[in-house]
């Protein structure tokens, strides 16, 4: 273990969602590190495989009682990070995800005073651009930030967004998402990629939640178009509200068996080392984690140019961004991709070199212990230890 182990507790949700995964794989990151981490969570992360000596999950107890017609969350998190912040002596507290996470660790910590338990804040995107702005929670979300002992953002996008929309006053730092570029790296299986492109059709690939935000019907619109021009096939990953919306488009375009829906599957690296572009059309990203998994393969991304998207994709470097909603100018960009072998094979190679040079695990994770160490600093010259 290295001289600087921390004990850190991570609070994320769990869901198929970029906020819980970048929580699930820093906690692992950190692990491997040295450090021992505590998830405390309502459930398992899902990209969390494995749990070892350095590696805990710490369930979130749910009471039910007819009473409570919304059984409050909030207030049972907070239980729980004081009993896991007591019982392994935790250092500090991250949380990912500003509402009601920042909440009940603030909550907690008022609980465990005197005693200090250093609070860390990363703000993700829908917590600030969708939920955190939103009148009933405005208010919370920015006593939430403001009471932080730190407070990080995954791009500068979303850095300048929390203050225009917030009016938060907190020094806030930008830590942006990262990739295991080991884990993340093309491993052709010509026996996947024949059975979904039987006969050498090109591959195009889509992962999200399937909220509105992401736009999939864009996806479906985007592939339909190329798919008139040249034999083409589309991976569709991940589920939610739009899924069954996207299956009817691709039933009223006639191209349902083109598209293979394949719902929330874990092992994104074995289709992203078979697809030939990635698409993200969404009305908005902070950030746009899939879209960087997809660079580490060597995966040329269209997307749009929005939110903290032009700080990941270098549009005409790794790929490119276009208007939200411009359907046929993404289609038609696709379609150049498609057909010029150079450029695709320069776009792959630049999107692996950015991933690696800029985003790797090596790069970003020694600025969040950094960030830690310099709140433990700070938090215990106010104790004056
Ligand atoms: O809507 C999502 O993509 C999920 C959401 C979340 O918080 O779970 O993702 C946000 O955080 C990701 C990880 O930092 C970012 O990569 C996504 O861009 C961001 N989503 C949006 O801003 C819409």
């Amino acid at each position: 273990m290295s001289k600087n182990s921390m004990k850190i507790g991570i609070t994320c949700y769990p869901t198929y969602g970029g906020s819980g995964v970048v929580a699930a794989e820093l906690g692992m990151q950190l692990a491997q590190r040295g450090h021992v981490v505590h998830f405390i969570s309502s459930d398992l992360p899902s990209r969390l495989v494995e749990l070892n000596e350095r590696l805990w999950f710490h369930a979130v107890d749910m009471m039910a009682y007819p009473l409570f017609e919304y059984p409050p969350y909030a207030l049972a998190l907070a239980t729980k990070m004081v009993e896991v912040a007591e019982s392994e002596n935790l250092d500090l507290l991250h949380v990912h995800y500003a509402i009601p996470h920042a909440i009940s660790a603030y909550l907690a910590k008022q609980m465990l005073a005197p005693k200090t338990l250093p609070v860390i804040t990363t703000l993700h995107g829908t917590d600030i651009t969708l939920v955190g702005n939103d009148r009933s929670y405005l208010p919370i979300t920015r006593f939430g930030i403001e009471k932080s002992d730190a407070v990080t953002t995954v791009s500068t996008y979303l850095k300048e967004a929390t203050y225009q929309e917030l009016n938060v006053k907190k020094e806030i730092t930008v830590i942006p998402n990262f990739v295991d570029v080991n884990h993340f790296h093309r491993q052709y299986s010509r026996p996947r990629h024949q059975k979904l492109a039987p006969n050498g059709e090109k591959l195009l690939l889509h992962i999200s939640n399937f909220r509105p935000i992401k736009r999939v019907c864009d996806v479906i619109k985007i592939f339909h178009a190329v798919r008139k021009a040249l034999p083409a096939k589309l991976v569709m990953i991940g589920d939610g509200p739009e899924r069954s919306k996207a299956e009817y488009l691709c039933r009223t375009l006639g191209i349902e068996h083109d598209v293979c829906f394949l719902g929330k599957y874990g092992l994104i690296e074995e289709y992203l080392s078979i697809a030939d572009l990635a698409l993200m059309p969404s009305a908005l990203e902070s950030f746009g984690l899939a879209a960087l998994e997809a660079m580490a393969c060597e995966v040329p991304v269209i997307a749009s140019q929005v939110g903290g998207l032009p700080e990941l994709v270098l549009s005409g470097e790794t790929g490119y961004l276009m208007p939200v909603g411009d359907v046929s100018a993404m289609a038609e960009i696709s379609l150049r991709v498609l057909r010029d072998e150079a450029l695709a094979a320069r776009l792959s190679a630049e999107s692996r070199r950015r991933a690696v040079e800029v985003f790797s695990t090596s790069k970003i994770i020694p600025l969040y212990e950094q960030l830690y160490q310099d709140v433990l600093e700070e938090t215990s010259k106010q104790d004056g230890v």
